[in-house]
């Protein structure tokens, strides 16, 4: 099938508020216009783009849409980056992919010229793109590549998930039916938009289903509280450390705003959470607080969401629900045999045409990914009762921090550049707030020390904040098995 204008459903209802952000309200027709403008920028004098990579470290706002769905319907491969990327993390993700263009505000342009300039991309601003007048787009067939997306695994450096449009349009529409979105919805989006829950979940299914989506660029509590006190939001999605430091918040306020702010939470129609298991706790202290019966759901950046609670129907606590239409969803053993029992552990694998289509330039990887035309998840989950409930993952060097999915070895390899640290092995500890906590175990040089806060200093230039250990156990050696290999488990316990 060709779509005439990638992301087609954003121009209907032209007058319609589409975006809220620090600049104002902007409408549908506004949006599109603009999008139309940047499209016609990049393309300059060619007629499509073809999937030339072009990276944009935009904060939250119209402009993040603007060049997002701008470049789909130049022809071009999207790839937004985390705007608290440090500098090694930014050339990885730059350089391993090709990109030839990056967007950034011109406040971020000093600390990015050097890098743009070793890698040969062009640094530009959105005003610097955006063209006087839009004529012709590329009509694109929906097999083309749209979007890369970086996910951590159990390779040193973040692998780039490259999806097409037919996947992205698949992973929208399962939503908007599951969950009922429609025109009269308004959200909030404070999540990262570097990952599919912020983009696809919350933006995308937004402004395909023309709803209005409030932009912020970070989380802030007391104003996104204050808004859902006066009834502007209809849906909210977040990840499990989100409502954890949401019931704090209520916590910490006097009873008549708490149990304000709560109703306001219960009068929406629905809460949605994922991105890493809710605790059940946390699922009855929200129900208690706000009366909202959370609804849990499972995805990843190589699938988009792939099992769901229902919408109406039973949620349940601890579990993620069932396979989402469009979406076939298998447990397997470590023979590759279908798990068909309940309450037998299985490995999740997926097939649908929700998923993505390769890891950038990585064959082996993405061979390694696919058995029998099933997506290979590394997630282990039983079904009880018909509903799925995640177990764990099969590799433990797989973190999930804050709904942040994290690699101990890539985090390993940046420690081990330190003089003072000969050997390291990072784990993953359980945390209420943050799910997990990265830890890291270090073996010293003879005669050297090491305090946490120094660590932690020298960690800041070198990665994102959330990949910086928490904490530091200093050992004499680490613990191995008789093949010699460090037991990670072992440092767990
Ligand atoms: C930050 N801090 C942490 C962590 N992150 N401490 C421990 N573990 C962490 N993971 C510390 C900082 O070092 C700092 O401490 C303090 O917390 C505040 O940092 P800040 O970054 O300002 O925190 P925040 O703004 O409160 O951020 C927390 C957050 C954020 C909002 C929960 O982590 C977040 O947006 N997470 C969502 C990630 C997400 O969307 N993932 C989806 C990918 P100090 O001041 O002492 O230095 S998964 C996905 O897309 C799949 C498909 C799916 O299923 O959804
Ligand atoms: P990412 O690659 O960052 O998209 O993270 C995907 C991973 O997040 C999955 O493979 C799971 O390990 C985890 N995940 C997502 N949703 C849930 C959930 N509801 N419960 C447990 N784990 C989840």
């Amino acid at each position: 099938m060709m779509i005439q204008n990638a992301f087609p459903k954003i121009a209907q209802n032209n007058k319609k508020i589409a975006i809220v952000d620090s600049t104002g309200a902007h409408t549908y027709h506004r949006v599109d216009a603009r999008i139309n403008l940047f499209a016609a920028g990049i393309l300059g004098n060619k007629r499509d783009i073809q999937e030339e990579r072009v990276a944009f470290l935009i904060p939250a706002s119209q402009d993040y849409v603007t060049v997002l769905i701008g470049i789909w319907r130049a022809g071009g491969i999207a790839v937004p980056l985390n705007i608290a990327s440090a500098e090694d993390e930014l050339h990885h993700y730059l350089s391993s992919i090709g990109v030839t263009r990056l967007i950034a505000n011109y406040e971020d342009h000093g600390k990015l010229y050097r890098l743009c300039g070793e890698l040969g991309i062009q640094l530009l601003t959105v005003d610097d793109v955006l063209a006087e007048r839009c004529n012709e787009l590329p009509s694109l067939c929906q097999e083309r590549s749209a979007l890369i997306l970086f996910t951590s695994g159990t390779t040193s450096k973040p692998k780039g998930v490259l999806t097409t449009h037919k996947a992205i349009r698949a992973q929208i529409l399962t939503l908007l039916d599951a969950w009922r979105w429609s025109v009269e919805d308004v959200i909030p989006l404070f999540l990262p938009l570097h990952h599919v829950h912020g983009i696809i979940n919350v933006l995308c299914c937004a402004l395909w289903s023309g709803a209005t989506v409030h932009m912020m660029p970070k989380l802030d509590l007391e104003n996104i509280c204050s808004k859902v006190i006066s009834d502007t939001f209809s849906l909210f999605m977040a990840v499990p450390t989100i409502y954890v430091k949401l019931i704090e918040h209520l916590e910490n306020q006097n009873i008549d705003l708490a149990q304000a702010i709560g109703d306001g939470f219960g009068r929406m129609r629905l809460n949605v959470s994922g991105s890493a298991a809710c605790p059940v706790n946390v699922f009855n202290q929200w129900k208690g607080k706000t009366g909202q019966i959370l609804l849990e759901r499972y995805g990843m950046t190589e699938v988009g969401m792939a099992i769901s609670n229902c919408y109406v129907g039973e949620r349940r606590a601890g579990f993620v629900g069932q396979a989402l239409p469009g979406v076939t969803v298998g447990l397997f053993d470590e023979n590759d045999m279908p798990v068909t029992a309940e309450k037998i552990p299985g490995e999740i694998r997926m097939k649908g045409d929700n998923l993505f289509k390769e890891y950038w330039n990585n064959p082996k990887a993405t061979q390694e990914a696919f058995k029998d035309g099933w997506f290979c998840s590394g997630d282990i989950a039983v079904i009880e009762d018909g509903y799925f409930r995640i177990m764990g993952r099969s590799s433990i060097d797989i973190i999930k921090s804050g709904g942040y999915k994290l690699s101990a070895l890539e985090i390993e390899g940046v420690l081990l550049t330190h003089e003072n640290i000969v050997e390291v092995a990072v784990i993953g500890l359980p945390d209420d707030t943050w799910g997990e906590v990265v830890v890291a175990c270090v073996c010293l040089r003879a005669g050297t020390q090491l305090e946490y806060v120094d660590l932690k200093n020298w960690c800041i230039d070198k990665m994102s904040s959330y990949k910086i250990p928490k904490r530091i156990k200093v050992l004499d050696s680490l613990p191995r098995n008789a093949m010699g290999k460090v037991t990670k488990s072992s440092l767990k316990g």
